[in-house]
């Protein structure tokens, strides 16, 4: 019986509130209404007689237009474009980036936005380690991988694992982006560890290692110019290197093996993460302003804009689109250029 009592109670009670919220928005209503009928914005002065109706200027238009977001993915380091089987790879760090947890994973990602395969390679299954991967480079059927401290090769095909470098005791902080030139390896070191809340820090050293076509590992350029060195790619136009400055440098820098430092091309918001060869264009990625911007005339030209942690981005010259990994975001999008 008492059961019952407080039922009806409680049904009152909410039948109330429903009536008094059905109240309140039938004023809400005749209030907007009423505001929508005033005239709240003055008209327009009359133009004076003879001035010039001179347009507006237009808005800057944009470089490109965002046409797929795919989620789906464990903070998503990069996105390379294999042209050979016109397939995107995404290398998923899923956890802390300097975490040795053998959880991480690449993805195939077909170029209409479908996960063909999300866990194409797994570290722990078919004999593969793949800790917190970064960084990726294609050259025929091998897929490259910057994997904190070691440098891993796959079967880009069927994923089968092919080969391994260890660069721990040459002294590897943060391996971050990976590229091949004349059958070598050339591979960032950004020299940063996080604290346990989270906070970067940056022991250092800054590092460009060199695994080179007879197996050997050396240190091809080191040195406080490098600015945390991030993403890293070979720019045929300039026949140099371009590697980009994640640190407090803000700099996207020409590097050629033997240079005593790297060349300052350009200057940009910093905080600069992947770098890509676009035809003419060198497109960065910036976490500091979340964008990907040109830096091909010495100066930042935005392209890109509105995406938080762009991590190390892809280039599909098939379609002109860059491929963004939104590293927090757990997705990546696909941007036309125009
Ligand atoms: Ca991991
Ligand atoms: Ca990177």
């Amino acid at each position: 019986m008492r059961t019952t009592v407080l039922c009806t109670t409680l049904a009152v009670a909410t039948a109330c509130q429903v009536v008094d919220r059905k109240k309140v928005a039938n004023v809400l209503d005749t209030l907007q209404a009423a505001m929508d009928t005033a005239a709240l914005v003055p008209p327009p002065p009359p133009a004076a007689p003879g001035a010039a109706l001179v347009p507006p200027p237009p808005p800057a238009a944009p470089g490109a237009t965002r046409t797929l977001t795919v989620p789906g993915f464990s903070t998503p380091e990069s996105v390379l474009h294999d042209s050979a089987q016109d397939i995107y790879f995404v290398s998923n760090i899923n956890g802390s980036p300097t975490a040795k947890d053998n959880n991480g994973f690449i993805s195939r990602v077909r170029p209409d936005g479908a996960i063909e395969n999300l866990k194409f390679i797994e570290g722990g299954r078919a004999g593969v380690t793949l800790n917190g991967p970064k960084g990726l480079a294609v050259a025929g059927d091998t897929l490259w991988v910057a994997d904190i401290d070691a440098v891993r090769a796959f079967n880009a095909r069927t994923g089968a694992p092919l080969d391994s470098f260890k660069l721990d005791s040459a002294g590897a902080v943060f391996l971050n982006d990976l590229t091949i030139a004349s059958g070598a390896i050339y591979i960032t070191d950004t020299g940063i560890k996080f604290d346990d809340v989270g906070n970067v820090l940056h022991p250092g050293p800054d590092r460009v290692f060199r695994i080179g076509p007879d197996r050997k590992i050396t240190v091809a350029a080191r040195g406080d110019s490098l600015g945390w060195p991030n993403g890293i790619t070979v720019d045929p136009v300039g026949k140099r290197f371009i590697i980009v400055s994640y640190g407090p440098r803000k700099a996207v820098l020409g590097w050629k093996p033997g240079d005593k430092a790297p060349k300052v091309i350009a200057k940009g918001a910093g905080g600069f993460d992947g770098v890509e060869v676009a035809g003419t264009q060198i497109l960065v990625s910036s976490w500091t302003d979340s964008t990907v911007s040109a830096y091909e005339s010495g100066q930042e030209v935005k392209v890109i804009t509105g995406v938080p942690s762009p991590a190390d981005i892809g280039y599909d010259a098939k379609r002109n689109r860059v491929l963004i990994p939104i590293l927090t975001g757990n997705r990546i999008e696909i941007w036309q250029l125009k």
